[in-house]
Parts: structure tokens; sequence; C-alpha cells
């Protein structure tokens, strides 16, 4: 048969992706796998099943990343790698970061089963704590694997509820024996839902990033005093929710005031003692700027700073800001982006370039591999959210596109 006319299993394809999904399903239709849970305990192994069905050489590493490998016929040449994360957001959808990984594991059986003679070793992983809701920072496994996160640091990176990673990977069984750290990748592919608006706007089945914005993660915490809400007076109170409603409307102005293309979140918030008839004594909250442009990035910080302490001196409630986490902008390799567009024409599949506003492992892949990535619509635009949806045909799509760069890459 001729390697071009090679496709992917789609209806296979579907039932692993409906098979994970089964796996944290929550009752509107999502999924809630949060990183290093049971439910991501319970993927893993049934991931790992799979990748031992297909007769991978499977290793766990100190991160908790998984690797599958496929021997080549010039086994010490570096491989081609792919993969994705399957940890999810809270109740969060059934592919983002999945259909990577299943999309990988989709080349993979499709290349066994048709006993494909490979040059390169090819390798799919799954990457640990790609999402970063959890535990923050985001894309944990692949920072530490990449050298751009520490382990021990990363190892210590606590919950909500104080828990820290690296107990959380020996619990579930996951703190691997091989060494968290990178080796030469020839080629990186990450398949992922583009979790926007833009294909579907166009009408393209399969999208073309270049690159990936920055992204930079703060927690603010206030101190307030908390006292009761009847006897004490408006005059003169350290309300630190209301010192906190005024930063995040500060955050919102942001990408306005700054006048470039950026966007800037507070997602999450804890106060405390958070009782209706106390006056907030402490609040916790978190800030997510995203841009292209690093420069700009850096002003929008120094503007935050500047205008968070004046709102905390106004109102007598010192404020805290830590920058928990900070990636540059990331342009994938050229020629690999070009071949995925090249690719994309050959199958048949109109697609459209543009830049991921999300950020994904392929971040740090870039910095030390060339690196692409292949975008499939998301359904109304939404991703994160319980109702997040990519038609069937563009996951097989997605992973036709995904199978014939790799194919390319390894041969
Ligand atoms: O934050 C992100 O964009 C990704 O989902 N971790
Ligand atoms: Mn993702
Ligand atoms: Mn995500």
């Amino acid at each position: 048969m001729d390697i071009r006319d090679l496709r992917i299993n789609g209806e296979r394809l579907k039932s692993t992706l409906e098979r994970m999904a089964e796996i944290g399903r929550t009752s509107g239709g999502g999924v809630h796998r949060l990183a290093l849970s049971d439910e991501d305990k319970q993927a893993r192994d049934l991931l790992i099943k799979w990748l031992q069905e297909i007769e991978l050489e499977v290793a766990v590493d100190e991160m908790g990343n998984i690797f599958g490998r496929r021997a080549g016929k010039k086994d010490n040449l570096p491989p081609v790698m792919s993969g994705s994360h399957i940890d999810s957001q809270p109740k969060g959808g059934r592919f983002d970061g999945i259909l990577g990984v299943m999309g990988a594991l989709e080349v993979m059986r499709t290349i066994q089963e048709n006993q494909i003679e490979n040059t390169r070793p090819i390798m799919i992983v799954d990457w640990t704590n790609e999402e970063g809701s959890r535990f923050s920072p985001a894309m944990a496994g692949s920072g530490v694997w990449t050298g751009k996160l520490e382990r021990d640091w990363a190892y210590a990176r606590k919950d909500f509820h104080g828990k820290k990673i690296g107990e959380e990977l020996e619990r579930i069984g996951y703190k691997g024996q091989a060494l968290a750290k990178r080796w030469p990748v020839y080629a990186y592919f990450e398949l992922h839902i583009e979790q926007g608006p833009i294909l579907e706007r166009v009408g393209k089945k399969i999208g073309i990033p270049q690159g990936i914005v920055g992204i930079r993660w703060y927690d603010v915490f206030i101190e307030g005093k908390a006292n009761q809400v009847g006897p004490t007076p408006m005059e003169g109170r350290n309300d630190a929710l209301c010192s906190a409603a005024e930063m995040i409307l500060q955050v919102e102005a942001l990408p306005a005031q700054m006048g470039g293309n950026m966007v800037a979140t507070v997602g999450e918030i804890h106060n405390d003692p958070n009782s209706r008839n106390i006056i907030p004594g402490q609040v916790h909250f978190t800030v997510d700027i995203r841009s292209w442009d690093d420069p700009l990035t850096d002003r929008a910080e120094g503007e935050l700073q500047t205008g968070f302490q004046k709102i905390a001196t106004k109102r007598n409630c010192p404020a805290r800001i830590e920058k928990i986490w900070k990636v540059e902008h990331t342009p994938f390799d050229e020629f690999l982006v070009t071949q995925v567009g090249k690719i994309a024409a050959q199958l048949g599949y109109p697609s459209y370039s543009l830049v991921s506003g999300a950020g994904h492992d392929a971040t740090y892949m870039s910095q030390v591999a060339p690196t692409a990535m292949i975008f499939v619509p998301s359904i109304g635009g939404r991703s994160h959210v319980e109702v997040e949806n990519t038609r069937w045909e563009d996951c097989e799509a997605g992973g036709n596109v995904l199978l014939h760069c790799i194919l390319q890459s390894a041969r």
C-alpha cells in the first residue's frame, strides 16, 4: 500500500476518547480528572494498558510523565515524539489534552497494525499536571523534563488542601524511577483542540498554530481586618474583599489600558473567614496575563503592581503579589509548521494559521526541540467547560494529519 493512503481508524479513536471520558465523567457531560487524583490514576492505568497492548516500551519518570516507545530501524537516532495531557480542569472538557494523547495512541496503533517500518524511534507521552489548576504552575511535568522547572520545587507545590505534587505522585503510584530529564528529540507534534472560536468562524478543519502566547501567573494575598459586620462602622474598615474587588476590576481593564493584544483574568479567589456576618479579613486571588508581546507584558506587570499597591495603601489592606510562573511567547519550528500545512493540504483538509492563546506542553518542548501543533475546531469556541465539544470527523482529520507528520519525520 502507498503509505500516503494510510489513515487512522476514526471509529477506534472515537471509542478510546469515549472510554476515557467515562473516567471522571460529570453530570453535565464533562470530566473532572484533576492532576494526580484517583481519576487521573485510573486514566493513566488505562493508557499504560493500551500502550502495552501494542508492545510499546513503557516508562514512567520521577514526575509521573508516561512514555511509550516504538523502536526504529536506526534505534539510536533521536525519536519523533507526540503527546499531550490526561489531567483536566475542574468540571472540564472531554477533549482538552486527552485528544492529543489518544490521537498519538491511534497513530501508534495504525503504524503497528500496518507494520510500517519507521527509521527513527517514535514516542508517545502523557505529561503530568498540564492544567495547573490543582497544582500551579501549569505544565509542571514537561517543565521539569525539559529542565525549565526544578524537580524538588515542583514536588513541593501544594494544592488548596496542602497536598504536595511529590506526595500525590507517590500516593497514586506514579513517582517513577526514570529521571525526568530530557533527551534529544528530532521533532515533537501535539494534536489539540483550538479551545477558541477562530476555526469554526473561518470554517476550517485544521488549525496551524505559529506558536503560543507568553503566560504569567501571580498569586495575590491581601491582609485586612476581620470584624463583626454589625457594630463596626463603615468608616475605617479594612475590608480585604473590597480591596480585592477594586484590584480585580483593574486586572480586567489592563489589556485595554496597555493597548495591545493581551488578555488578563482573575479565575480563582478565596475569602477568609468567608462568613456573611464577618468583615473579610484575608483574600487570596490569582491573576493570569497572556500576550504574544513579552515587553508589553513586562509593562503590564509594572502597571498592575503599582495599581494594586495604591489600592492597598488607600484601604490600609497590605497586598503581597507573588509571580509564580512565567513562560515567554513561543514561536514553533518553521519547517514543521510548514510540514503540517502541506500534509493538511495533501489530505484535503482546509487549514488556517493562528496563534494559540491556550498554553500547552508544546511551549516547553519548543524550547528544546523542533515543535509544531495541530488544532481542530472547538464547537462554539468553548473549552475548560463541560460543554466542550469537537466533531468526531474533525478529531479524525487531526489524527490523520498527526499520522503523516509523524510518518514523514520518522521515516
Ligand atoms: O492555561 C492553559 O491555557 C492550559 O489549559 N493549561
Ligand atoms: Mn490542554
Ligand atoms: Mn486546558
